[in-house]
């Protein structure tokens, strides 16, 4: 199964502005020649390969971007202005296919590749040019031409930065759609999530991760229980595990609350231990513990479970009690792994030398979303 973003847009070109036919006026100079102005050239569209930006998210939102046509010429051989462009930045690896042709337009491949999606018209032609030996007054001028208009497709191959990992009904998917963009199906039954799903976790208008929802794990999984384990190859590539557990299991008697931290510290070891089975180097991946349903136990049994699992599982790592259907506990957690996402994606760049420098005010803003809503 592959991942796709997707976004479809247009994009409209200015036109260019007309071209006028105008003649000097001036006092003590009678028949002074032509002097209209050519029309600005209309505004492109462009699109630049920006490898900070990391899914076609912002597309889905804003899908109509037009540029300003040309101003019109003017007398006393003044020029119209041309418009300004428009600059649309996408991840690296966009696929830009026209979408009613299907045809491959252009394939974003490496950071500041720039290309252009729709040219903007020519302003036209003032009279100023029409000007010849026999016709030394002339009328004609030339209208601007339009700019060029396209329906387009944007296709990214969108890797998770984030994937998680846990038993049925540990609440993963719940987790991923209090977090994203993404709906995935919740429900209180084990092995509600079939195949694994991406949902695009925003934490400022122009910072997210993508965070992949995937099947329940159970002991067992390398000799096909449950559904087996051939899923977790799509979090092979992630940068971090988030190992989601109930920290409230129905099976689990509750007056003993040692002992269920126990008794979860031993599950969340076969999990890991499964995870070995499928591939090693997931061992080495960073794992944080995300100990979900807070909300089910008090202030007293959520800290004696907690220790309880910690300590039996000698966790140093990072570990967050939240609960992911109340969002409690939720953006903290966010926010730390939109840096750890962050400072792992600069160690990756940090000696590239970036290819161009963008000028803000042609890029045209995106509306902002907070985390958690279409
Ligand atoms: N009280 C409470 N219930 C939760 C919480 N998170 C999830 N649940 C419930 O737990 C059940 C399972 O949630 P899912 O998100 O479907 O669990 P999952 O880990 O995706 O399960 P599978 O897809 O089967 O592996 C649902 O009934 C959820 O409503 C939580 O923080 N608190
Ligand atoms: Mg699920």
């Amino acid at each position: 199964m592959k991942f796709i973003d997707e976004a479809i847009i247009e994009v409209h070109a200015g036109k260019g502005g007309n071209g006028v036919a105008a003649f000097r006026r001036e006092k003590f100079i009678p028949k002074g020649g032509p002097s209209g102005g050519d029309g600005g050239r209309g505004g492109s569209i462009y699109a630049v390969a920006d490898r900070n930006i990391n899914t076609l998210i912002d597309f889905r939102y804003a899908r109509l971007h037009r540029a300003k046509n040309g101003e019109q010429g003017q007398g006393s051989d003044r020029y119209g202005a041309g418009a300004p462009d428009i600059v649309l930045r996408m991840p690296v690896g966009t696929i830009i296919t026209d979408f009613d042709s299907g045809e491959t337009l252009f394939d974003l491949s490496r950071h500041g590749q720039q290309v252009v999606l729709a040219k903007g018209g020519d302003g036209g032609l003032g009279n100023l040019h029409f000007k010849s030996s026999v016709n030394r007054a002339p009328r004609q001028c030339t209208p601007g031409i339009e700019g060029e208009q396209r329906k387009l497709r944007l296709e990214l191959k969108v890797l998770a930065d984030v994937g998680l990992l846990g038993l049925p009904n540990a609440g993963k998917s719940t987790l991923v759609a209090a977090s994203s963009n993404a709906r995935p199906k919740i429900a209180d039954y084990p092995f509600t999530t079939l195949h694994p799903q991406l949902g695009v976790v925003r934490t400022a208008p122009n910072k997210s991760f993508v965070m992949a929802d995937i099947p329940g794990l159970i002991e067992g999984a390398a000799e096909g229980a449950g559904l087996g384990h051939q899923f977790l190859r799509h979090i092979q590539r992630t940068r971090v595990l988030l190992h989601v557990i109930d920290l409230a299991p129905i099976d689990q008697p509750s007056e003993d609350d040692e002992a269920v931290g126990k008794a979860l510290a031993k599950s969340a070891k076969a999990l890991v231990a499964e995870l070995g089975r499928f591939d090693k180097g997931l061992l080495d991946k960073p794992r944080w513990l995300i100990l979900n349903k807070a909300d089910m136990l008090t202030d007293e049994q959520r800290q004696t479970r907690s220790k309880a699992l910690q300590k039996s599982l000698r966790w140093k790592g990072p570990i967050y009690l939240l609960s992911a259907m109340t969002r409690e506990g939720l953006s903290g957690l966010l926010f730390d792994l939109q840096a750890f996402v962050d400072a792992q994606h600069s160690a990756d760049v940090a000696d590239e030398q970036p290819d161009v420098r963008f000028e803000p005010d042609r890029v045209t803003p995106m509306p902002s979303q907070e985390p958690g809503h279409d």
